[in-house]
């Protein structure tokens, strides 16, 4: 991988913050785009903008050609069977939702059992709570063992008769653990209980194929893999999203609408009411392909070199708690100095140039496991660089030196 052609392809890298280069490690909040990118978008409205599926005209269709090709797109990047199992939304959060509405509404009743982990994001927990005062379900937590990973024997205990659903992170945006997804799904499957994984995190750095880990439903967000923010990814096994109520009602979605009644449209359109994002489509279709072109191994190798010499250096210092030392972890550090809020390491660190995330990282009730308020988290994409790692290491001995 050659990294410095790979970052004069993202425009926003070059810039310099505070009159220091931008050292930009906040990418498991969301990551910079290429130009390819920024330039479908730009493309699509200059060249092709209509509105899709509803018009006979030229731009009508070539834009539903563009919005349709993408749903082939994901479909092959993460080797769907059909592209009736691509459904388009806003990103995880509206696909988490989503399966809770909709799966909820036609399978979870009073009693039923979901579980989660520990270490979910809120977005894989809050829906499984409202589902809780809406329906009477109960949500049991797999709990994590001390290095951060899923306590796999307090897991296979919390499956029970009871259990409907089980929806866990492929990868921790606190921790980094990548989670064992194909093992969690063979035994929640032995008893014939679906698995819906939070692919936030585990799509941008690992190569996804739903028919391999067998998962019943995958999510995913576009802007955390180099596409625009707005437009995301809700995988379903065909058997379950045909078996599924709709989750809004509208445009798109319907097959015939009398005032009487209305018959609802086909997978996948069923769930998807209203003007889709076509042009969010169209450039996340261009996200994926520059994804395949550098190649999704090569960007996985790349940042797991990044960790493992952040995660040394970082070691060396004084006070510092790393939190999340799984065998398997992805390119996330989160820590604390000791006796320092992590809010004044960010801001401190801002001041050089350096943006990282502070703060409980929308998991707080990890948060409060772990016992801490909050943490300072270092995640990396593709176009970082070891130079870069150096200068948040240099930057945070002189945030700790202030500070002290
Ligand atoms: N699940 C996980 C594991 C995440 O990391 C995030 C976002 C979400 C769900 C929600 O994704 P969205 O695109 O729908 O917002 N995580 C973070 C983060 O770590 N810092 O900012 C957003």
């Amino acid at each position: 991988m050659d990294i410095d052609k790979i970052r004069e392809e993202f425009p926003i890298l070059a810039q310099e913050v505070y009159k220091k280069p931008l050292v930009y490690l906040d990418n498991a909040a969301t990551t910079q785009k290429p130009k390819v990118v920024i330039d479908a978008i730009s493309n699509a409205y200059c060249t092709i903008n209509a509105n899709v599926h509803r018009g006979v005209h030229h731009l009508s269709q070539l834009s539903t050609e563009g919005h349709e090709g993408g749903r082939e797109r994901v479909r092959q990047f993460i080797n769907a069977k059909s592209t009736k199992e691509i459904i388009f939304t806003r990103g995880t959060t509206e696909s988490i939702n989503l399966v809770a509405s909709s799966f909820g509404e036609a399978f979870l009743n009073e009693g039923d059992e979901v579980i989660i982990s520990a270490m979910e994001h809120h977005s894989n927990i809050v829906p499984w709570q409202m589902l809780e005062s809406k329906k009477g379900i109960k949500l049991r937590v797999i709990p994590i063992t001390p290095n951060g990973e899923l306590d796999i024997d307090a897991f296979r205990k919390l499956l029970n008769e009871r259990t409907k659903l089980i929806s866990v992170a492929h990868v921790s945006n606190v921790l980094g653990t990548i989670n064992p997804i194909k093992d969690i799904v063979e035994e929640a499957h032995k008893i014939n209980v679906p698995v819906l994984v939070d692919g936030a995190q585990g799509a941008p750095h690992i190569k996804i194929d739903v028919q391999a880990l067998d998962v019943d439903f995958y999510v995913f967000s576009g802007h955390k893999m180099y596409a625009p923010t707005g437009i995301g990814v809700l995988y379903g096994k065909e058997k379950w999203l045909e078996a599924m109520p709709p989750y809004q009602g509208g445009g798109e979605m319907i097959a015939k609408v009398t005032f009487e009644k209305t018959t609802f449209n086909e997978l996948p359109f069923k769930f998807e009411a209203g003007t889709p994002d076509y042009v969010g489509v169209m450039a996340m279709t261009a996200a994926l392909d520059y994804i395949e072109n550098v190649g999704i191994e090569n960007i996985a190798a790349h940042e797991t070199g990044l960790l493992q010499y952040t995660t040394s250096k970082l070691s060396e210092i004084e006070g510092i708690t790393i939190y999340g030392n799984a065998t398997h972890k992805s390119g996330v550090i989160s820590f604390n100095v000791d006796g320092i809020h992590p809010y004044d390491i960010g801001m401190l660190l801002d001041k050089q140039g350096v943006a990282v995330r502070t703060g409980h990282l929308c998991a707080q009730p990890l948060m409060d496991l772990l016992g801490i308020p909050g943490v300072v988290r270092a995640s990396f994409a593709l176009y970082n660089t070891h130079e870069e790692c150096d200068k948040f290491i240099v930057a945070l001995q002189r945030a700790i030196e202030i500070c002290r």
